[in-house]
């Protein structure tokens, strides 16, 4: 045969066996998890198990530079629902932000998507609070407590009895041979699964957004996921240090974790204390992995993957003792990074995009997938393209923590914190070529002006028109 010939046929095959994108909307089921590092297998971190995320990369797309774009719950959620880029007034980096408050002229995502024709639900977390964008859903539904311990859903005696003290919370974990449907997120997963069978029998289409609540504190959860790791093969970050270099600005005192009783209320967490957190943490990330999989095995039986989006998002990074730090609320690396993973019928699976990606880009991308509209007031750009491999033009991130503003691009880290006539502060910069753990502070290292400059120079001009503080604005740092 023609070598040409034998080419063109190939390739005929090749496209042949591509699976089609079907016919008519797509659904869309949006998955948060509160508080995920980008740490499973699917990141090459083989030491905790997840192998329901895995496996759904491995179907799907994986973002491998993906960051929030502000350290904390509200404020993250509320950007990327509203697809706006955080200012000093609009989320600006508090745990309890309601979108509608600060964003009242946004149409967020799934309003957008209900003003199209869609069925909008939120199980779970979506919102930090349940009131919040209510024009954005048909329904919305949130676990009831089942005791007195509320929100933080303990369940063993002792912890019920710690947490009921006026001056203290129960323990930071719980760990306890009960059922996976004791905690939230296992009864999250079965209200989504009982709304996947209500859904399968509709005509209309469905934005379905369910919202994990672990690995966010406490990490509580069924025995047989502490029990997935051994204790004695887990040690503290090598990165358990707060180098002189770095400014002060930079740390806190994960007041967060204080709270719970065991912990200290001032000084560093004891060290079997900072191994028990951790080993916490990997149980908790397992278990809601096991609650996602139940989640996409129901879609999978009910005929639906073939015709829904799925996308799974992590609200913010997490320190567990990486420079002496625990919980978010901060400008490193570790409480900015962000898994996110998508998986889209008919495209191609196990891709890896390595191209730095904001979570304000999901708004766009999946209104691009839907055939929908874009809105005017978005800051993010789609992900299609990147999906298409014809590459994009914007290729930073910009992320807030109240006067903390933060440019990724390329290799560099840079952080500079501003007072209210926009004057730097404190600044950092990192080169992750050379120190990915961001241990060596390089912006007072002669011979780096110029890339300071430079990158102070890129920072202001694209962090967004919200971000400069009025001169009456600029809100106190917590
Ligand atoms: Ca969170």
């Amino acid at each position: 045969m023609n070598p040409s010939r034998y080419w063109l046929l190939l390739a005929t095959l090749l496209l042949s066996c591509q699976p089609e994108p079907p016919a008519g909307p797509l659904n869309v089921l949006f998955i948060a998890v509160d508080d995920l590092r980008p740490e499973f297998g699917a990141y090459g971190a083989t030491h905790i198990q997840a192998p329901n995320l895995d496996r759904l990369a491995a179907e799907g797309v994986l973002f491998e530079r993906a960051y929030c774009n502000v350290p904390v719950c509200g404020s993250s959620r509320a950007s990327l629902l509203s697809g706006m880029r955080p200012g000093w007034r609009r989320f600006p980096g508090a745990y309890n932000t309601y979108l509608s408050e600060d964003a009242p002229e946004a149409i967020s995502l799934p309003r957008h998507f209900r003003q199209h024709g869609y069925h909008t639900l939120s199980l779970g977390k979506v919102y930090h609070h349940a009131d919040d964008d209510t024009l954005a859903w048909d329904t919305v539904w949130r676990p009831r407590p089942r005791n007195e311990s509320g929100g933080r859903d303990y369940h063993t005696a002792e912890n019920i009895a710690l947490n009921r003290s006026r001056t203290s919370r129960g323990l930071p974990y719980e760990r306890a041979p009960l059922p996976d449907s004791t905690y939230y997120d296992g009864r999250i997963a079965n209200e989504a699964i009982a709304s996947l069978e209500r859904l399968a029998g509709q005509d209309q289409p469905f934005f379905l957004a369910v919202g994990f609540l672990k690995p966010h504190l406490p990490f509580n959860a069924p025995e047989k996921y502490w029990a997935l790791y051994d204790s004695l093969d887990i040690q503290l970050p090598a990165s358990y240090q707060q180098p002189a270099s770095t400014p002060r600005e930079a740390f806190h005192s994960f007041g967060e974790l204080r709270n719970y009783a065991a912990v200290p209320k001032e000084g560093p967490v004891p060290d079997r204390l900072a191994r028990t957190l951790i080993h916490g943490y990997y149980a908790a990330v397992s278990y809601t992995d096991a609650q996602i999989g139940k989640l996409l095995s129901a879609l999978e039986e009910k005929g639906l993957a073939e015709r829904t989006v799925v996308v799974l998002w992590g609200d913010h990074g997490w320190n567990l003792g990486e420079h002496q730090l625990w919980c978010k609320h901060c400008n490193f690396e570790t409480a900015l990074r962000v898994p996110m993973l998508l998986r889209i019928p008919g495209e191609t699976p196990g891709k890896r995009i390595s191209a730095i990606t904001e979570l304000i880009d999901l708004y766009p991308t999946l209104t691009d997938l839907a055939g929908l509209p874009q809105p005017t007031h978005l800051d993010g750009e789609s992900l299609l393209p990147l999906l298409r491999g014809e590459g994009r033009a914007k290729d930073y991130a910009v992320a807030k923590y109240w006067a903390g503003a933060t440019l990724i691009r390329d290799h560099w880290f840079y952080t500079e914190w501003i007072n209210d006539s926009a004057e730097i502060q404190a600044s950092m910069l990192f080169d992750h070529r050379r120190d990915a753990q961001e241990l060596h502070n390089l912006t007072q290292v002669p011979g780096m002006e110029d890339t300071v400059q430079a990158l102070h120079t890129f920072l202001r001009a694209h962090w967004g028109d919200a971000f400069f503080p009025q001169p009456d604005s600029i809100p106190a740092t917590p």
